[in-house]
């Protein structure tokens, strides 16, 4: 939850997509957002990432070294299931497993990024904004979705089935993590508030839903790394950064 005393510190907000280690755009996003703040101080501009910071792309050391090391104070994120990932196979190693060797960079990571990525929260919430940033999404038609989705469905789930129960004939909704089986989440997602998620780059800008924006743009896979403002003279303002290459493709 972030309060008014702290959002005042800032000029500007922006949510930023999925980045996957993807350092080279993380950067070049960072010094253009950075030029364009008004007052030409990083330190105004807060960064809220959608999570998946680490992981498929070519350097999660580097991303880590900006969110944790060098941005800590106007940088901030929640959580991925690659963050999760990361995390589990870090464990794995401590407790003798041998990782692939796509996974090698993660047996030397520093303790200081491993306690960054455990303290990474699953959704941020700014009350003034009416907003909530969640990694995957968030279960509508319960109460108080922020808090009582499970934390697995908040970084997996893509799609919403509609069920119904065969005794009452009552409808309900089942959140999958495919993107096949029924329609995507945020098409029945009726607010209040709006939700910025990432995950489903198979769908990449989904700007159409009235109260939520998907901005996962596939940034890995070679397309582009998105970012909205959402307060401050750009407020709304949808830009991205080209992907170098496909990084998933060798
Ligand atoms: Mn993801």
């Amino acid at each position: 939850m972030l309060t008014d005393d702290y959002l005042d510190s800032f000029d500007e907000i922006v949510v930023i997509g999925d980045i996957h280690g993807c350092s080279d755009e993380l950067e070049e996003l960072l010094v253009r957002v950075h030029t364009e703040t008004p007052s030409q101080d990083p330190s105004k501009c807060l960064k809220i990432l959608v999570g998946d910071l680490v992981n498929k792309g070519p350097n999660s050391l580097r991303v880590l070294e900006l969110c944790r090391d060098i941005y800590h104070k106007s940088i901030i994120s929640v959580r991925g299931n690659h963050d999760d990932l990361v995390l589990d196979l870090h464990n794995k190693y401590k407790s003798g497993e041998r990782l692939s060797e796509k996974n090698k960079w993660i047996e030397s990571l520093p303790a200081r990024y491993i306690s960054y990525l455990e303290k990474l929260p699953y959704t941020i919430t700014i009350p003034s904004l009416n907003c909530v940033i969640v990694h995957a999404g968030l279960q509508p038609a319960i109460e108080d979705p922020a808090k009582n989705t499970p934390t697995e469905l908040m970084t997996t789930m893509r799609n919403i089935v509609v069920m119904e129960n065969p005794e009452t004939k009552d409808h309900f909704y089942r959140c999958t993590k495919s993107n096949q089986e029924g329609a995507p989440w945020a098409t029945f997602w009726s607010g209040p508030e709006h939700i910025y998620f990432g995950h489903d780059a198979r769908r990449r800008l989904q700007n159409q839903h009235e109260f939520a924006t998907g901005l996962d743009t596939g940034c890995v896979y070679g397309d582009k790394l998105s970012y909205v403002y959402i307060k401050g003279p750009r407020n709304h303002y949808i830009g991205s950064i080209k992907a170098k290459k496909d990084y998933t493709s060798s």
